[in-house]
């Protein structure tokens, strides 16, 4: 959550923190200038953020909307704990009889996170990475719905969702996990294709109950629903791959 005192009027702040509080909020170029001189603007949008205390790079990451970075940025080093990879593949897939249409015939194409299933500890950052494709990180949460197209059921720990941006190859997207649980994620424009993956929340070997039950949305209710994705396995193995999975 963004603190409602972080203005350029609070001035209890240091410097450092009301740069980084003022580059959370977007403030211009112009108007930093204005207030820091042109060497503090300039060094805020060279990439010095490696500078700022790691409290206040957390702090970036938005627990709605998470933290984007195009190709172009550079992820702040230290900041990411586990990194998941997003694909598109076309041609020879890792699993035969998957995706299916709505008459049983495969589609032969595989959209999919890399890994599928992740332990993550609380206060950990996930960097979501596009491999190839155009790609949304987005928690299955009623808020993300689309009816009459799709309806989305809650299956997050948390009592409200998160999501990313579109994103393209080379961009990433952190997110960090804070309350224990299991999260399950989807893809938007590839729900249909089942790209969806399962995040658990979990202090080492504590595994949080599965109280979803089955997922009645076609392909992503079989990839939720392979054997490897229980939370119980997920904590064992740390990570699941795609390839690994049972589908
Ligand atoms: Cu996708």
């Amino acid at each position: 959550m963004r603190p409602e005192t972080d203005t350029i009027d609070d001035l209890t702040l240091s410097d450092a923190e009301l740069i980084a509080a003022l580059k959370n909020h977007g403030v211009s170029r112009r108007l930093l200038m204005k207030v820091f001189g042109a060497g503090a603007a300039l060094s805020m949008f060279g990439g010095t953020a490696a500078a700022l205390p790691d409290s206040r790079q957390g702090a970036k990451i938005d627990e709605t909307y998470g933290a984007p970075y195009s190709a172009a940025d550079n992820v702040p080093s230290g900041l990411v704990d586990h990194t998941v990879t997003l694909h598109i593949h076309e041609g020879p897939a890792n699993h035969s009889d998957f995706p299916l249409d709505e008459d049983g015939a495969e589609i032969p194409v595989e959209t999919f996170f890399d890994p599928v299933g992740l332990h993550v500890r609380p206060g950990e950052v996930v960097n979501f990475h596009i491999h190839n494709g155009l790609h949304t990180v987005t928690s299955f949460h009623p808020k993300f719905s689309e009816p009459p197209f799709f309806t989305l059921p809650d299956r997050v720990a948390t009592d409200y969702g998160f999501t990313s941006p579109p994103v393209t190859p080379g961009d990433s997207w952190l997110y960090r996990f804070t309350t224990q649980g299991v999260y399950d994620i989807l893809c938007l424009p590839h729900l249909e294709l089942g790209m969806v993956m399962r995040v658990v929340v979990s202090g080492d070997s504590n595994v949080p109950a599965d109280t979803y039950g089955p997922l009645p949305i076609p392909n992503a209710g079989d990839v939720l629903g392979a054997p490897e994705l229980t939370p119980a396995n997920i904590v064992s193995e740390g990570s699941v791959a795609w390839e690994d999975l049972s589908l």
